[in-house]
C-alpha cells in the first residue's frame, strides 16, 4: 500500500486559484474528513466547504477512482482560493488527517509505476512545462503522445525477431528450424542502423526546437554590437557609447523570432589591452564565441574582409550601412544599420541557416540529451554486431543485439533502471 501523498500543483503565490493534489489509497477517505459535501460520483468538480484548522475555505473538489486517473490512485483535487495562506492551510489540513509531503515529480513517477506513462511520455511533460516557445511544447507533446516510444517500440520488435528467430534455431537445433543466415541478420541490422541515423540527425533541429539558437555577438570596440543586441531585442538593453571598451562583461538575451528563441549574446570588444577587467571580458567574449551555434562576426568597415578564428559557423555584419558611401562587396555577410533598427536580416537569415522552418513539419524530433545518448549507444552496439556477423558466430551477434534492444528498451523505460528513472522525475516541479 503507498502512502497518500499531497502537494501544490499550480505555482506558488497570488494567484486566482490553487489546486492542491492529493494521491494514495486513502486520499478519498481522507478529503471526506474535511470537506464537505464530498463529490457523489468522480469526475465531478463539486463546491463545498473545506474545514482548515484556521477557517472554513469555499472550494470546489473533484475525485478520481482508481486506476482511472493521472496516478492510477486514488486522487482528490482541490480547486481552492490562490494564494499562499490558503494553500498552505490546505495543505496542512491534509496532512494532519493522514496525508504526507510529495517529493518532486512523485505523482509522476506513480503514475510510470502504475502503467499510467511511460518514460518518454514523462520527458514530454517535463518539456511542455519547461517550454518557452510553441515549437519546444510541440517537441514536448510529441514525447508525451508517445511518437518516440512507438517509434522505439518498432525498432526493438524487429530487433528482437532477429534474437528470437536465431534462439529458437540455436536452442532447438533437433527442430530443424531453419537458422536465419548471418546474410538476412546483417541486411535487417543495417536497414535498423539507417533508421537509428535518421533519428540521430534530427537531434540539431531537436535542440533548436527546444533550446533556441546561440548567437555570440563578437567583433572590435565600437563597431556596434551592442546597439545590435539593442535592436535585435526592440529595447534599450546594453548600454552604448562612443567610448571604445563601453561592454566589459558577456550580457545574454533571449527574444523569440518565428517561434524560434535566439539566445543573444553581446560581448567585450576585442583588442589588446593592459586592463585586467578588460582583459577579462576578451576572454569570456571569445569564450562566448565557442560555445555559441553561431557568431556574428560585427565590423564597421565595409573594406574589412576578417574573418573570426572560431570552429563554429559565422555571419559577417557589415554595421552602420546608415554611414557607407558604397555597399560592402562581399557575398556571405550581411550589411545593416542598428542605429535606424535596420536589423530584420540577420535573424531571417540565421532562421533560414539552422533550417528552422523544417521543425513545424518534421515528423519527430530528438530534442532530449538521455534519448540522443541511447540513440548513439543503441547504434554502436549494433555496429559491433554487424562486425561480428563477419567474425564469428551467430550466438555471439545475438548476444550484441539483445545488449542493442537493452539499450533502446532505456528510452522509454520498459528497461530502466531504479537511477534513471530517479533521475527523471526529479526534474519534475512539485505536485507533477
Ligand atoms: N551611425 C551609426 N552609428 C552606430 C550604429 N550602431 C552603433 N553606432 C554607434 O557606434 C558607437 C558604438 O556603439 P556600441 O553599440 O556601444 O558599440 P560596441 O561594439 O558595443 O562597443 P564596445 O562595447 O565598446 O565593444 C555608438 O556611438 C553608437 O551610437 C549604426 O548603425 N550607425
Ligand atoms: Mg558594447
Amino acid at each position: 500500500m503507498s502512502d497518500t501523498i499531497v502537494a501544490l500543483s499550480t505555482a506558488r503565490g497570488r494567484a486566482a486559484i490553487s489546486v492542491i493534489r492529493m494521491s494514495g489509497e486513502d486520499a478519498i477517505d481522507i478529503a471526506k474528513k474535511f470537506f464537505s459535501p464530498f463529490p457523489a460520483q468522480p469526475n465531478f468538480l463539486k463546491v463545498g466547504k473545506l474545514k482548515t484548522e484556521h477557517f472554513d475555505e469555499q472550494a470546489m473538489c473533484v475525485y478520481f477512482a482508481a486506476p482511472h486517473s493521472y496516478t492510477g490512485e486514488n486522487t482528490v483535487e482541490f480547486h481552492c482560493h490562490g494564494g499562499t495562506a490558503v494553500a498552505q492551510a490546505v495543505i496542512e489540513t491534509c496532512l494532519n488527517n493522514g496525508a504526507i509531503m510529495a517529493q518532486n515529480g512523485e505523482f509522476s513517477k506513480r503514475a510510470f509505476i502504475n502503467g499510467k506513462q511511460n518514460l518518454t511520455n514523462a520527458e514530454g511533460i517535463i518539456e511542455m512545462i519547461n517550454a518557452e516557445t510553441a515549437s519546444a511544447a510541440k517537441a514536448g507533446a510529441d514525447l508525451l503522445e508517445n511518437k518516440l516510444g512507438k517509434r522505439i517500440t518498432e525498432l526493438q520488435d524487429r530487433l528482437l525477431d532477429i534474437v528470437s528467430s536465431c534462439e529458437a534455431a540455436l536452442d532447438y537445433p533437433e527442430e530443424d528450424l531453419e537458422l536465419p543466415t548471418v546474410n538476412s541478420a546483417k541486411s535487417i541490422l543495417k536497414d535498423i542502423v539507417r533508421d537509428l541515423d535518421t533519428l540521430i540527425s534530427t537531434s540539431t533541429l531537436g535542440k533548436v526546437a527546444k533550446y533556441g539558437i546561440d548567437v555570440a555577438i563578437v567583433g572590435k570596440p565600437n563597431v556596434g554590437k551592442s546597439s545590435l543586441l539593442n535592436a535585435l531585442l526592440g529595447t534599450d538593453r546594453a548600454i552604448v557609447s562612443d567610448i571604445q571598451g563601453t561592454t566589459r562583461d558577456t550580457l545574454t538575451e533571449s527574444v523569440n523570432y518565428r517561434d524560434i528563441r535566439f539566445n543573444f549574446v553581446d560581448t567585450a570588444g576585442l583588442r589588446d589591452s593592459s586592463d585586467v577587467i578588460e582583459i577579462e571580458g576578451v576572454k569570456r567574449a571569445r569564450k562566448a564565441a565557442d560555445s555559441a551555434d553561431v557568431v556574428l562576426n560585427v565590423t564597421d568597415d565595409p573594406s574589412d574582409r576578417s574573418v573570426y578564428p572560431t570552429i563554429r559557423p559565422q555571419v559577417r555584419i557589415y554595421n552602420k550601412s546608415d554611414l557607407f558611401d558604397e555597399p560592402p562587396c562581399c557575398v556571405d555577410s550581411l550589411t545593416v544599420s542598428a542605429k535606424n533598427g535596420d536589423v530584420g536580416i540577420i535573424k531571417e537569415t540565421l532562421y533560414e541557416m539552422f533550417s528552422a522552418k523544417d521543425i513545424d513539419s518534421s515528423d519527430l524530433l530528438i530534442t532530449n540529451e538521455r534519448h540522443l545518448d541511447c540513440l548513439k549507444r543503441g547504434k554502436q552496439q549494433l555496429v559491433c554486431a554487424i562486425t561480428d556477423c563477419d567474425v564469428t558466430t551467430l550466438d555471439v551477434v545475438t548476444n550484441d543485439v539483445k545488449r542493442a534492444w537493452e539499450i533502446l528498451g532505456e528510452i522509454t523505460g520498459s528497461n530502466a533502471q531504479e537511477d534513471i528513472i530517479d533521475r527523471i522525475y526529479s526534474k519534475f516541479c512539485l505536485g507533477k
